[in-house]
């Protein structure tokens, strides 16, 4: 490794809203401090009490791009986002820790009043909306179930809504967003937290300063584990 290599700060990819929330105290067990709120700020570039340690805001889906190509030494991103990404790119990413953070569940949903199980029985075509259709394609095919797997960007809940899909499969924290809309989960397919992620050669070429980072994670996410 160059000295201007060593010099350079770690880059750690991270989503605003729900992620960058509940990772500033993640940092702060590690003793770093964020310089400015990038819901205020603006910026995507963000500097933290730690120089050896910077942040980038991206889009949650963008996380793991930036980190594969080592535009970022290291992210935190879905365990939805991560399925999505490994179906393109297996194997890209180092995925050393579990977070326990931004949980969820990635459920199916469907109107109230359709009969899902009997849909599944009379092993009918299921129309499913969704955003994660890797995830969705695993779980069809491992119950044996036709779909047509419709590609969404987001309000998957509008899709059953107006004729677009039978079902749609979403992340539900509260339920109250399915509620709203008169929809109902009717089957969970996986628990979901945000892992850390790293760039496999930044694992090697930067090994002194990404570790005492690695270590302080993975004490943090015991105490998350110990809170759930
Ligand atoms: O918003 P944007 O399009 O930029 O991207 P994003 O939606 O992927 O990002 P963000 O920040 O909303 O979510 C980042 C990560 O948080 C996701 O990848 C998940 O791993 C995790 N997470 C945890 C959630 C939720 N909980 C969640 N409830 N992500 C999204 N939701 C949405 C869900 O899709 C649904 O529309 O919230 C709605 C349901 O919430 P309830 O509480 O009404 O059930
Ligand atoms: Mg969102």
């Amino acid at each position: 490794m160059s000295a201007a290599e060593s010099l350079r700060p770690l880059t750690m990819a991270l989503s605003k809203g729900r992620i960058f929330e509940e990772t500033l105290p993640l940092l702060e067990a590690a003793g770093i401090q964020v310089s400015e709120n990038p819901e205020q700020s603006r910026k995507l570039i963000i500097a933290t009490s730690n120089p050896g340690l910077r942040l980038i805001i991206v889009r949650a889906s963008d996380v793991p791009t930036y980190v594969e190509y080592g535009a970022a030494d290291l992210g935190i991103a879905g365990k939805d986002v991560l399925i999505e990404h490994a179906a393109q790119h297996p194997g890209g990413l180092y995925q050393p820790i579990d977070l326990n953070i931004a949980r969820c569940r990635l459920a199916v949903a469907v109107r109230k009043g359709f009969d899902y199980e009997a849909a599944v029985r009379q092993g009918a075509r299921l129309r499913v909306a969704t955003k994660y259709t890797q995830a969705a394609r695993e779980h069809f095919a491992a119950k044996g179930v036709y779909v047509d797997l419709i590609k969404l960007y987001g309000s998957m809940e509008l899709a059953p809504l107006v004729g677009l899909a039978d079902a749609i499969v979403d992340l539900v924290s509260t339920g109250n967003t399915l509620k709203a809309n008169d929809l109902v989960a009717v089957e969970d397919i996986m628990p979901i937290s945000s892992r850390l992620v790293v760039n496999r050669a930044a694992l090697k070429t930067r090994h002194a300063q990404l570790q005492p980072l690695l270590d302080a994670f993975e004490q943090a996410s015991h105490a998350n584990v110990a809170t759930a």
